[in-house]
């Protein structure tokens, strides 16, 4: 349980989570894309035609690549293929709410013409703004986006690991004005931003600017009122990250939900959170080589409903090849996941936790607007009878298939402990039961 036996200047500034419109926005969600796209989609993965090992957007790094040979891949970034209204229309396709997109990753490469960089997709061969045309597509499919900017920024002579210096020091002050004016950039070139997703902050140097950031944080707001920032981009003045000395939330929602789910809503403590995941392993750009286990849409779908049942936004990642064009697999899991949505959307979107018992079968949702309950179902027992616990002081009043509306048979067990029949036969995704629930007096 927090406490405020800490004095912090630059902790939490607020008690539980954000009340205003914007957030409850954000709150209703449910689905949402990821894109990672940088220089690192050129090599793909591969080093001189061998493979690397890691993750692919890290190339530079765990290669340990010499830093010039690896900008001089800016020469090759001309992506003839690059369709943001393709993209766009994907994304709507597959039932997308909200979508993060990399304005600079790690590497430094700026997907804007940035004024302050020498190191920008105007100094491609591509020369034209790759964030403006998305922004636009994706805006017009009623996508809202949020701009991914990663702290840590290799290309950058200022960018510090660790301040062990004065002119280390200095030079980090220099960087700090840097990184204010690139984002000061961006809300400017792009005044509909919904957010900011800040990334590569776990660094010493960032985690000893508590105050910097905390300043830069409520600068930013300023600058464009209702701006969501999730926990990944403020330290408190004792370096501690996501969560302040108090034990309390830095930012507007939790984002420790990296490629993991919570076990239990318990572990949520409360906060809005969002969780986003790869497709492969731990793999965000784009890398030839898929190697270990792949997600099916179902598996995926089936993250998508544990993240609703508790709270939680799911957001899946894509990572484009140096072309502009999406690999097979990705298109393929995004049309199945859209087949789904089209049908099961309203267990989704602005749909939360219900008052339901966990059941082994799968996952409950319930719609903050009808107020019904959702029964979204992974593992179908052999009887085809799924056991459903009754909240107290309610009945069902119907049971039906999402799609089909078919009503099914529901039988009294004991108390208040029931079974809904799902019709036999393979299914190929997971089905959805409606449920409508009315006072039991
Ligand atoms: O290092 C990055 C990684 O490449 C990727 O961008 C992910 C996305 O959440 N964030 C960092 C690791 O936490």
């Amino acid at each position: 349980q927090p406490t405020d036996s800490i004095p912090l200047r630059h902790g939490a500034h607020r008690i539980g989570n954000r009340t205003d419109s914007d957030m409850a926005h954000w709150r209703d969600y449910g689905l949402g894309q990821f894109i990672h796209w940088g220089l690192y989609a050129i090599p793909g993965g591969f080093w001189h035609g061998q493979p690397v090992n890691g993750a692919a957007e890290w190339i530079r790094s765990s290669k340990k690549v010499d830093p010039k040979e690896y900008d001089a891949l800016i020469s090759q970034f001309n992506p003839v293929k690059y369709d943001p209204v393709a993209w766009a229309l994907m994304a709507k396709n597959m039932g997308t709410k909200y979508v993060t997109f990399t304005t600079k990753h790690h590497d430094g490469f700026c997907l804007w013409p940035s004024k302050y960089s020498d190191f920008t997709i105007m100094q491609s061969p591509w020369k034209k703004d790759i964030i403006k045309p998305f922004v636009e597509a994706y805006n017009k499919q009623g996508i809202d986006v949020y701009l991914y900017f990663s702290i840590m920024d290799w290309h950058n002579p200022d960018w510090r690991y660790e301040l062990k210096t004065k002119s280390d020091s200095v030079a980090f002050d220099r960087f700090k004005e840097f990184t204010k004016n690139q984002l000061t950039e961006l809300l400017t070139l792009y005044p509909t931003t919904k957010g900011l997703w800040f990334d590569g902050t776990w660094d010493k140097s960032w985690k000893a600017s508590g105050a910097f950031s905390d300043e830069l944080e409520q600068y930013l707001k300023k600058l464009r009122p209702g701006l969501v920032i999730g926990s990944r981009l403020r330290a408190d003045e004792k370096g501690n990250r996501h969560l302040d000395a108090n034990g309390r939330l830095m930012g507007d929602y939790h984002q420790v939900w990296e490629r993991k789910i919570p076990e239990t809503i318990a572990e949520v403590k409360g906060y809005d959170w969002e969780c986003v995941m790869t497709v492969p392993e731990n793999q965000w750009g784009y890398n030839a080589r898929w190697s270990g286990h792949v997600k099916s849409s179902s598996e995926i779908i089936e993250m998508l409903a544990n993240c609703v049942s508790k709270g939680g936004n799911f957001v899946l990642n894509f990572g484009p090849k140096g072309d502009g064009s999406f690999r097979e697999e990705e298109i393929r899991l995004a049309k199945e996941i859209g087949n789904w949505m089209a049908v099961n959307g309203e267990a989704i979107y602005a749909a939360g936790q219900s008052d339901f018992r966990k059941e082994d079968w799968g996952y409950y949702t319930k719609s903050k607007t009808s107020g019904k309950t959702y029964m979204v179902v992974f593992n179908t027992p052999v009887t085809n009878m799924l056991k459903v616990n009754i909240p107290k002081n309610q009945k069902i009043a119907s049971q039906k298939l999402l799609g089909s509306k078919q009503v099914l048979p529901l039988e009294h067990i004991e108390g208040r402990m029931h079974y809904i029949r799902l019709p036999g036969g393979v299914r190929q995704q997971p089905a959805v039961i409606e449920l409508q629930l009315i006072s039991d007096d």
